[in-house]
């Protein structure tokens, strides 16, 4: 078994053939900026961490090994108090092969974060007990700078307390966009202060909510480990659970005329076009990241079928010259969404789902959130169509979580497996035909978790470590992790690494055991 391996594989990793003790008692990290609180907190945390299980209680035997007592840390752009943001750096070199001490390098404390998980996978305990420290010289920075998880609070609630563990794993993966898929047709667990009707009547249950106190709470928890929150508010469709503002969702009816649950907006009146600005704009201030998801994937016949055979809506459109075609109904809604965005923060990138981009109704700049194919083939055209209509891409397809199979769909061990999508290991969002420009637009990738099946009782092994095969995709060099069957020794460690932290993190092939579980 690998010991003192770094998951996800550096850029840069030189490894000495010796590692140093390290005493968890008396090691220190220590750094000339002070008052600092991002890192602050980032030392405290690391302390303990970094030596999962270890009880001060327990004894310290380092033999005739010399011990290494400190890190010291050097950020040379200083503190930040913002948000981290698309452009942030997560640069960081560590030197960990001097008696005197080892060291961590980084522009900006987003880079900081990165250096210090990477040094607590240098650390290790051999089968009697004694942690070491293996010596490596790593120079390290990210492949892709979106690198996301996406979690589904409408399905099933997600208590906090289950979405922070979520956000620990996320940074010990240095992953680093945290995509809330907050609210969708089944329930609104979202609390809007001007409109408290939504989560009162939306939520499954007035305590399957989140206040706005635990929202901000959870988004700098997000922060302290360079982690950005993305909210998602999927409009016109999918949007069921928003039936606490009267006259918001078109009624609807089957083909027999018998009612059918509603699930798509009513964009015909001004009433909703009101509380539109009024619930976006709120939420804009509330969420500091400059990106914001507004869904618009799945708008499908049977929902706009739900606009035609409403006849207040069809005899607004015949009015306003859209006929009985709601695909141009679907088109004012959107360049109205965008219009009301705009109008509160122009400074806010609007991602939406892939659908969006072929109604040539998304602004200059956004970003296309790619959910759509079978095989691998499909989903690399899709890649290649929405750069070569010049936006931005990130890519889901690949990383559908809440698909489970019998076997290892993380990587292919020994070329064994199957699976229509190919594995997540073996998915790279720029392996598709276009010119290096197309592939520059590309800025990386989220894995799924689409909530139907999934709730505190599944989430995390279900997501892991199966989704550190996706960070790894997009935070390394890809001539070098061209192989699941050499990245399994890393990824076996760091899986045990993470439960020993205390994550119940499922296994990701046989045979397997972790040392420290039987
Ligand atoms: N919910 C929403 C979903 C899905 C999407 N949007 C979805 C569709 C197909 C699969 C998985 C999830 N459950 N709102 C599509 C982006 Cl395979």
């Amino acid at each position: 078994m690998t010991k003192g391996g770094v998951w996800p594989l550096p850029w840069s990793i030189t490894y000495l053939n010796d590692s140093f003790s390290i005493n968890p008692s008396t090691f220190q990290f220590t750094t000339s900026l002070t008052g600092c609180q991002i890192i602050d907190r980032a030392f405290q945390r690391y302390r303990i961490i970094s030596f999962p299980g270890y009880k001060s209680s327990s004894s310290f035997y380092s033999g005739k090994a010399t011990t290494v007592n400190s890190v010291s840390v050097t950020v040379s752009s200083g503190c930040s108090t913002d948000y981290p943001q698309l452009e942030m750096d997560e640069s960081y070199s560590i030197d960990s092969t001097s008696s005197n001490g080892s060291t961590i390098t980084a522009n900006s404390v987003w880079g900081t974060l990165r250096a210090l998980e990477s040094f607590s996978h240098l650390i290790y305990k051999d089968t009697s007990g004694q942690w070491w420290l293996r010596q490596a010289k790593i120079s390290d920075s990210p492949r892709f700078p979106h690198r996301g998880i996406m979690l589904d609070s409408a399905r099933h609630y997600l208590s906090v307390n289950m979405i922070k563990r979520n956000l620990e794993l996320m940074a010990q993966n240095k992953m680093n966009v945290f995509h809330w898929h907050l609210v969708d047709t089944e329930s609104f667990p979202y609390t809007s202060t001007k409109y408290p009707d939504m989560s009162a009547k939306g939520a499954y249950t007035p305590k399957h909510v989140y206040s706005v106190a635990q929202i901000q709470d959870i988004i700098d928890f997000a922060r302290d480990r360079g982690i950005r929150v993305i909210p998602e508010f999927d409009t016109p469709g999918h949007a069921g659970g928003w039936h606490g503002f009267p006259g918001l969702l078109s009624a609807c009816f089957d083909h027999l005329g018998n009612s059918m649950l509603p699930n798509i907006i009513d964009p015909t009146q001004t009433q909703n076009w009101n509380f539109l600005l009024n619930f976006f704009g709120e939420a804009l201030d509330l969420f500091k990241d400059n990106y914001f998801h507004f869904g618009g994937d799945e708008v499908l016949d049977d929902m706009l079928q739900c606009w035609s055979r409403n006849k207040n809506v069809s005899s607004w459109m015949e009015a306003n010259n859209m006929g009985n075609d709601t695909s141009l109904l679907l088109n004012y809604y959107y360049r109205n969404l965008v219009q009301r965005v705009q109008q509160h923060k122009n400074t806010t990138t609007m991602i939406f789902w892939e659908e969006v981009f072929d109604m040539n109704v998304a602004p200059n700049g956004s970003v296309a959130h790619a959910w759509k194919g079978e095989t691998m083939k499909d989903i690399m055209d899709e890649m290649f169509d929405i750069t070569s209509r010049g936006h931005r891409a990130i890519l889901s397809t690949c990383w559908y979580l809440n698909y489970i199979r019998y076997g290892p769909d993380w990587g292919y061990i020994n070329g064994n497996g199957t699976m229509t999508r190919g594995s997540y290991y073996e998915c790279d969002p720029t392996n598709f035909n276009g010119t290096a420009a197309q592939k520059a637009l590309v800025l990386g990738g989220e894995a799924p978790m689409w909530g139907e099946f999934v709730d505190g009782t599944n989430l995390i092994p279900r997501m892991w470590p199966r989704a550190s095969a996706v960070a790894e995709r997009l935070w390394s060099d890809p001539a070098q992790t061209t192989s699941a069957d050499a990245a399994w020794p890393r990824l076996h460690e760091f899986r045990c690494r993470m439960m020993s932290r205390g994550y119940e993190v499922e296994p990701p092939n046989n045979p397997d055991y972790c040392p420290d579980f039987w």
